[in-house]
């Protein structure tokens, strides 16, 4: 069996640090078996933000998600493991908490806040090449 051994970019955003769950979602992710390489906090420049949502800009969300972003303080880490870009987002589930699946991240810890989806405690890295791109902004 071949393995293929990644890294991806993991964000707790600040909901999920404002509400403690930075234990719980570490828990998680390494109850699975990923390995954190690197772990950092920090409170992201609008420039780092910026860089990260690229794909969003001009979408009517960019700018409320830029904001919520830079609002509080962000624990990004480097997370390792075979296919843990795939599996992270598994772990994750979908965008809108009250859509993920029980047992997900967002499922089971996310809250419906009503006006966004912004508030989703975490994000994932969802390619190899988006993957090297974040991991360059977060862990320059
Ligand atoms: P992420 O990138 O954070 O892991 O989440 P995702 O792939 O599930 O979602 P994506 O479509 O890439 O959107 C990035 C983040 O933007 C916010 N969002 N708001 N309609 C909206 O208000 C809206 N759509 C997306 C969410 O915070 C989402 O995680
Ligand atoms: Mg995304």
């Amino acid at each position: 069996m071949t393995t293929t051994v990644e890294e991806t970019l993991v964000l707790i955003k600040p909901d999920g640090v404002a509400r403690n769950l930075t234990g719980q979602i570490l828990a998680r992710v390494e109850a699975k078996g990923y390995t954190i390489a690197d772990l950092r906090m920090l409170e992201p420049t609008r420039e780092m933000l910026v860089q990260h949502y690229a794909e969003h800009e001009g979408k009517p969300f960019f700018e409320p998600l830029v904001e919520f972003m830079g609002s509080g303080l962000v624990v990004a880490v480097r997370l390792q493991g075979n296919r843990v870009i795939e599996g992270f987002r598994s772990l994750a589930g979908a965008t809108e908490p009250t859509a993920a699946a029980p047992g997900t991240i967002r499922g089971d810890l996310g809250r419906d806040w009503g006006e966004s989806v912004q508030k989703n405690l975490v994000h994932g890295s969802d390619s190899t090449e988006s993957a090297t791109r974040e991991l360059g902004i977060w862990f320059a």
